[in-house]
């Protein structure tokens, strides 16, 4: 069905008035890179249990087990690039007045794709700190086991946000102020099991913002969603930004207005 069909006029004419922008991000963004997701079918939790391998302690009990699938994750993101789905986020930050992108993905493919204002829930996988005193590790690291802290000679963690620990709190205050301002609020490629980022988008849609899900399946946010695309983001999210660009003609004053066929 043609894309400005399935969203229907209203949507249609809130993507070309609203000024406030935001997406929420998760593996599913990266899946047409090469990267896996956690919950599909051959998802990274196929094989584990996300306890085992995202939480502190599954890296106490097995160091060594966490740090190598870490590095292994490290070693998928070197090599693989922005997709479509990226590109078209940050297409968008030029197209709007204010465009925020949250995400739950550690790869930093967002901003490799030239998005600029990017909240990372999560952390991400190009840094390392001490699990003990929290020192920022920068020094050399083997993909074989964790590094020692040179000043206190605690383990080398990655610096992600594991099960059971609190997510950066001035990232996710940020987060939630950026749920409640937004009026259009794009859900790309989550699961949205995971808290409390599955909250924002009922945040944003609890203060009036027009929810847009992007997913082959449903999720818990369908329940809420205004559209939902059941489409990979690769090919959805540069559909949509497209449309954005058409309806959204700006008058000398930089009002926008939704241009008729
Ligand atoms: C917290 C680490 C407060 C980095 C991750 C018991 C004890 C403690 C906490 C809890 C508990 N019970 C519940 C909790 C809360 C817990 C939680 O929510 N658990 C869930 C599973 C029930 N949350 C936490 O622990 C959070 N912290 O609550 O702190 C606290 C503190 C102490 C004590 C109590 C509370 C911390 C959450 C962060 C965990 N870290 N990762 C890393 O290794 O990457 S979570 C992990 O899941 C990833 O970060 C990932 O980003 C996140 C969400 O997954 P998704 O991104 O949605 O990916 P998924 O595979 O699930 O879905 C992909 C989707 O894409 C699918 O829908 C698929 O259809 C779609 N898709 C596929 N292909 C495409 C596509 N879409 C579009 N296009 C495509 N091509
Ligand atoms: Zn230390």
């Amino acid at each position: 069905m043609e894309l400005r069909k399935l969203l229907g006029d209203r949507v249609v004419e809130r993507l070309a008035s609203s000024q406030r922008f935001a997406a929420l991000t998760g593996a599913g963004v990266s899946a047409e890179s090469g990267v896996a997701t956690f919950r599909d079918p051959n998802g990274l939790w196929a094989q584990f249990r996300p306890e085992e391998l995202a939480s502190m302690e599954g890296f106490l009990s097995n160091p060594e087990r966490v740090w190598q699938w870490y590095q292994y994750r490290r070693h998928v993101i070197e090599r693989v690039r922005p997709n479509p789905a990226h590109r078209a986020l940050a297409e968008l930050e030029t197209l709007v007045p204010e465009m925020t992108l949250i995400t739950q993905n550690v790869d930093r493919l967002h901003q490799r794709a030239g998005s600029t204002r990017v909240l990372e829930l999560h952390g991400n996988l190009e840094e390392n700190h001490c699990a003990d005193c929290g020192l920022p590790y920068c020094d050399r690291i083997s993909d074989e086991s964790p590094p020692r802290c040179p000043a206190c000679g605690g383990l080398v963690r990655p610096s992600v946000v594991w099960f059971g620990e609190m997510l950066p709190a001035d990232v996710l205050q940020e987060a939630e102020r950026t749920a409640r301002r937004a009026e259009v609020f794009l859900v790309v490629g989550t699961s949205a099991e995971v808290y409390p980022a599955a909250a924002l988008p009922f945040l944003a849609w609890q203060h009036g913002a027009t929810i847009i899900e992007v997913n082959p399946t449903p999720t818990p946010v369908s329940a809420i969603a205004h559209a939902s695309i059941r489409e990979k983001a690769g090919s959805a999210l540069p559909a949509l930004v497209e449309l954005i660009a058409a309806v959204r003609t700006t008058d000398g004053m930089g009002q926008t207005t939704l241009r008729r066929r």
